[in-house]
């Protein structure tokens, strides 16, 4: 069978590696529940980050739903349409009615002017992507936040190892959320954190994650089960290891796709992180229909970079079929725009220089003929 280069492929470590955490996991008979592993994963996560306080929690989207939990929030959230569903999703689903502003058309999120224009009586927060690991404009939110006395919360599912002015960008806002899955730079299969600086809230957080309980005889709050099993801190412990080498080698791949197509009419995220992880590699074509030749042209020679975010997520079904268009309701002029022209390549570690050229020489023939 043909080798299909899709959009990322999960890092793993040494399987040598691995087994020597199984082991410890065979030997203690402690698979879930806080065990060994978790504690000293958060560990190695808080020094890792540079954060004071992190909670480990099963994946990404629990991670989100814990976040707009612990603060108890009613009425509207304002966000970004220019995301994945479990941004949007996770607002429905905890009750909350999703606003949408539109995205700053170079870095790709949330435009705070917009916000701003967004917030009614009824607004209770604000949840900004780090779209694609790029900060957001975090001062300008927090301004507007504070203002509007609002909680801002941060989506930086993308954004691992990420400083903003030499700060890790997890310390901006009032609470961030992390995800680990195994698309992302850094995973743990399945897998996602919460950090927050406020030492109230995070232990609230912990008890979110683990229905409430404070211990065999006292439970103090309606929580869930978003707690990470051994296995999955096992996982994470490994690929903390190599992850400064991985970062680094997407670095030289991210800026030879750049380099190359700098020579074409293509446009690249405006990255304002004063330390980036390379996370995707989104190229924005001139219009939509040589963005949807190249995915083709690409598909044919068994390469699958994907059109993250497209379609916006006020276009989903259960938005639509209310009959009202969202995107234009709430004047997403630029999230469409950027929606309909941007694909991201595929960009991981051990992808290989001659299939870097090769895709850079299909793209600049599609793009040409
Ligand atoms: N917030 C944001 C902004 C997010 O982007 C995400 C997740 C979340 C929150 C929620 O976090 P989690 O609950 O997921 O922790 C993928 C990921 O599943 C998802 O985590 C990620 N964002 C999103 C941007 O990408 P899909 O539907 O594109 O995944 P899929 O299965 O099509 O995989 C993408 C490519 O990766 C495939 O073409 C092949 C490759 N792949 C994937 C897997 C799972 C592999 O080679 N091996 C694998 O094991 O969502």
């Amino acid at each position: 069978m043909k080798e299909i280069i899709t959009v990322t492929k999960p890092d793993l470590p040494p399987l040598e590696r691995y087994v020597k955490y199984l082991e410890i996991i065979w030997k203690n008979r402690w698979l879930t529940n806080n065990g060994e592993l978790v504690q000293l994963f958060e560990k190695k996560l808080r020094d890792c980050l540079g954060v004071k306080n992190i909670a480990v929690v099963c994946n990404g989207t629990l991670a989100l739903h814990i976040a707009l939990k612990v603060f108890d929030l009613k009425g509207e959230v304002i966000t970004t349409p220019f995301t994945f569903a479990a941004t949007t999703n996770a607002i429905i689903w905890e009750g909350l009615s999703p606003v949408f502003a539109d995205i700053d058309p170079e870095t790709f999120n949330i435009d705070p002017s917009d916000v701003e224009r967004k917030v009614t009586k009824d607004t209770s927060a604000i949840l900004a992507v780090h779209t694609y690991g790029n900060p957001c404009y975090v001062e300008e939110l927090e301004k507007i936040a504070e203002e509007y006395n609002l909680k801002l919360i941060y989506d930086a599912a993308h954004a691992f190892g990420v400083e903003y002015k030499n700060k890790s960008v997890l310390c901006y806002g009032n609470l961030s959320t992390l995800s680990f899955h195994a698309t992302k730079i850094f995973h743990t299969i399945e897998g996602g954190a919460v950090v927050v600086d406020d030492d109230a809230l995070h232990e609230k957080v912990e008890l979110l994650r683990n229905h409430g309980i404070k211990s065999e005889e006292e439970t103090l709050l309606v929580g869930t089960n978003a707690k990470m099993n051994e296995f999955q801190a096992a996982m994470g412990l490994c690929n903390l290891e190599d992850i400064v080498d991985r970062i680094q080698r997407r670095k030289m791949i991210y800026e030879l796709y750049k380099e190359r197509l700098s020579e074409m009419c293509v446009a690249f995220q405006k990255i304002i992180a004063s330390k980036y992880n390379y996370a995707y590699m989104p190229v924005l074509f001139e219009r939509r229909e040589e963005r949807d030749r190249v995915y083709s042209e690409l598909a044919k020679n068994n390469i699958k970079p994907r059109k993250y975010f497209y379609p916006l997520t006020p276009n989903f079904d259960y938005f639509t079929k209310k009959g009202e268009d969202y995107c234009i309701k709430y004047n997403l002029k630029n999230a469409i725009d950027v929606s309909n022209r941007v694909l991201c390549l595929p960009l991981y570690p051990d992808l290989n220089i001659s299939t870097i050229e090769k895709i850079i020489d299909i793209i600049k023939d599609t793009v040409k003929g």
